[in-house]
């Protein structure tokens, strides 16, 4: 039998055990995102990190898309999309206190040939503290997710969406903020001709001794009301009118101007993907809905007026006729 000594000693150590579960359970990862609504299904378009830990070396290539998220080909599908769609991103439950902030890198012609490595990033969307919430807390209120609109003015191809928690709990140590990241790739199609700017460099744009990653007085004075992402500001795109949700920020002059009618599309590239339903109607399929593919078994025929497209292999869809 134990002494008494030595079950305290097993009791304590059992102890520290569950706490650093607890501690590693409290980590989050970037899991699932729905493009006006849809959702390609459970880590689908996601490049998922090996596991839920933090990076926290800003001059490290983990702080593109995570760890193993620069890794090409990535073998992640990509899922379209367009201009002004809204995207709801969905994290694992935290409470770690910080913004979440999200960033686009492109147009590339393949998203999953895109290391991400250098300067095409630019930021889209940030969430930091508001009314006496930060954006974690905020999130934690409706199931983890966050929702913002991709900007009109964007040029069509495939961009990687870079998500980002920053975990502010452990920042008043130099190296101490937690980085959680998780990239998706989107195919975009837009009516701009032109890039986004400013544009954000990664690594290189954030330096570990910022004063929004290093904050020494966090839990002493810090006035978080005034917080601000790292990365700088939200950036503005080239102009365009081809969304149905127009964006109120952008302001520059730069690109065309478009009449072309809003559409509405969710595809992915890859089978094992297809959550969204066919919407059938008894004239055909209608407008932008799938008509075809490996594994599909509905409607073939579109409403008149649209015609049955191929877009590869696992998905075609009704496109104007
Ligand atoms: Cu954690």
């Amino acid at each position: 039998m134990p002494s008494q000594k030595s079950q305290t000693k097993i009791m304590l150590r059992t102890t520290v055990i569950a706490s650093l579960l607890s501690v590693a359970t409290a980590h989050q990862n970037f899991h699932q995102f729905w493009v006006d609504g849809v959702s390609p299904g459970y880590q689908v378009g996601i490049r998922m990190p090996l596991s839920n830990s933090p990076v926290t070396d800003v001059s490290s290539n983990d702080i593109v898309c995570n760890v193993n998220g620069t890794k090409v080909p990535s073998g992640v599908a990509t899922v379209a999309t367009k201009e002004g769609s809204e995207i709801k991103v969905q994290w694992d439950q935290s409470t770690h206190p910080g913004p979440i902030t999200h960033m686009l890198y492109g147009p590339v012609d393949d998203a999953s040939q895109a290391t991400g490595i250098g300067a095409g990033w630019t930021k889209i969307d940030e969430q930091d503290y508001v009314d006496g919430k930060w954006a974690n807390e905020i999130m934690s209120a409706v199931n983890m997710t966050h929702t913002f609109t991709l900007p009109n003015g964007l040029a069509s191809g495939e961009y990687l969406l870079r998500s980002e928690m920053l975990a502010l709990h452990a920042a008043q140590t130099l190296g101490g903020a937690q980085f959680y990241i998780g990239c998706a790739q989107l195919k975009i199609t837009g009516t701009g001709s032109t890039n986004c700017s400013p544009k954000i460099t990664l690594p290189g744009a954030y330096k570990a001794s910022d004063s929004n990653i290093y904050i020494p007085n966090f839990y002493n004075g810090f006035n978080a009301q005034s917080y601000k992402a790292p990365g700088g500001a939200v950036a503005t795109c080239a102009a365009g009118s081809g969304g149905s949700n127009p964006q109120p920020a952008p302001t520059s002059t730069a690109g065309p101007i478009s009449t072309a009618a809003p559409q509405t599309t969710l595809t992915t590239k890859v089978s094992t993907t297809a959550s969204s339903v066919p919407t059938s109607s008894p004239g055909g399929v209608a407008l932008y809905g799938q008509c075809g593919g490996t594994g599909y078994s509905g409607e073939t025929s579109c409403v008149s007026g649209a015609k049955c497209a191929k877009q590869n292999d696992y998905y075609s869809q009704c496109v104007p006729a």
